[in-house]
């Protein structure tokens, strides 16, 4: 299937936004969603809505067999060893979460090292600045090379016995590169750490194995990678798993319960307290069939045609600056001399193309890249040469404009 019949299975991409055909270049804040994903919901809503893992009916037994079948296409789809390493979550934030509030909180202790990079998306920086400070422990950086990229060479240095878990997100938001989080996992277990990733940017786009990374935990959400948003997952080793301490605690995730004590459901669901995100679940595994069949190689190798023709166009506009290595995921992060980003956003939207302006929950990073914000146009497998085709003449035709109002 090329990119202009799998554009057809997208129902959104077939409407005209301002009097222009949608081009929608913002699917790294949220990837849209096929047919195949919206009728799984659908069905699952209209035939067998109904609560999980309690009721004998008919509809409960279909509901939880959806429910169940979802975790184990992500177990296959990341090649997790078993399904209790799979946990199903609200997205990558709440993955993350999940850990620096579990895992960290109690195995840390003052003194220790918890290192990240200043690349980091804040889902993946705030919840270790938070966790390293009620420890007392010490949050270090990674320091960056001038194009935001991170060295082995810098990893050695900064991760020492004291490291006792390193944060990284696999693939930036903002500048598109692919992190070494494998070379970096086998650094972090040589001194003795965990391995956590950020695979927010990674799943959609990449194969993410994690017994090849050998990572300790790996989170990411279902909304950017064409399944619905409140669905995320959390993977983790099942030593480790079953090590942590709910942080949930209610319905869904008890075994017994007296009156001063109870004890959790074995793994994964004593993570998974209250009635969980079922129809999120249905569809994500909609969403992984659908990828599967298109093939993830297939996806990459057409992402970075786009972004090479893109960047290659791109680069012909006088006074763009583009962040970033030339070796990248399919995004592209710019700004344009005498251009605000967000004026740049509301212009092409008049014209029917999205893209995000701003920091992009990466302040650190902006800072590091002397930008107060920036541009941003993501694709994904539905987009097209002709998307960035009408992309690069409104960029143009905006930078035309703002050189005439303020000269
Ligand atoms: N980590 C990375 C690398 C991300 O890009 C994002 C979302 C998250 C974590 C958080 O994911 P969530 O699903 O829990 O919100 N990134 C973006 C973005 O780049 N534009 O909007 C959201």
């Amino acid at each position: 299937m090329n990119a202009k019949e799998i554009r057809e299975l997208f129902p959104i991409l077939k409407q005209e936004v301002n009097g222009h055909p949608l081009v929608y270049l913002d699917s790294a804040a949220t990837s849209q969603k096929p047919v195949q994903v919206i009728e799984a919901v659908d069905r699952y809503y209209r035939e067998y809505n109904s609560n999980v893992h309690r009721g004998v009916h008919t509809l409960g037994t279909l509901a939880t067999d959806g429910y169940e079948g979802a975790r184990e296409k992500v177990r296959a789809f990341i090649n997790a060893r078993a399904m209790e390493e799979i946990v199903f979550t609200r997205g990558t934030t709440t993955g993350l979460n999940l850990v620096a509030w579990s895992y960290a909180r109690s195995v840390l202790k003052e003194g220790d090292e918890v290192v990240i990079t200043q690349v980091e998306h804040h889902s993946n920086l705030i919840p270790w600045q938070q966790a390293a400070k009620a420890i007392g422990a010490t949050l270090k950086y990674i320091p960056l090379q001038p194009d935001g990229t991170i060295t082995l060479e810098a990893a050695e240095q900064t991760i020492t016995p004291k490291t006792k878990l390193v944060a990284m997100g696999y693939v930036s938001n903002v500048l598109g590169t692919v992190n070494p989080v494998k070379e970096v996992a086998d650094i972090v277990h040589r001194n003795g750490g965990v391995m956590v990733v950020d695979a927010a940017q990674a799943a959609p786009h990449i194969r993410v194995d994690v017994q090849d990374l050998d990572c300790d935990f790996l989170a990411f959400s279902g909304h950017k990678m064409a399944g619905p948003t409140g669905i995320g997952v959390l993977y983790g080793k099942q030593s480790l798993l079953e090590s942590m301490e709910p942080i949930e605690f209610g319905g869904e995730m008890i075994d017994f319960v007296e009156l001063y004590d109870s004890t959790w459901k074995e793994l994964p669901w004593k993570f998974e307290g209250g009635t969980p995100i079922i129809a999120g679940a249905i569809g994500l595994g909609a969403a992984i069939d659908f990828i599967e069949s298109i093939g993830l190689d297939a996806i990459r190798e057409h992402e970075l045609k786009l972004v090479k023709y893109t960047m290659e166009q791109m680069r012909a506009i006088e006074g763009m600056t583009i962040y970033g290595p030339e070796e990248r995921s399919g995004l592209v992060t710019f700004n344009i001399e005498g251009v605000h980003p967000h004026d740049l956003a509301t212009v092409l939207d008049t014209e029917g193309i999205a893209i995000r302006a701003g920091h992009h929950c990466a302040q650190p990073l902006m800072k590091f890249l002397k930008a107060s914000a920036t541009a941003r146009a993501s694709f994904y497998l539905y987009n097209t040469e002709e998307d960035v085709d009408t992309f690069v003449k409104a960029l143009l035709k905006t930078k035309e404009y703002f050189g005439n109002v303020f000269s």
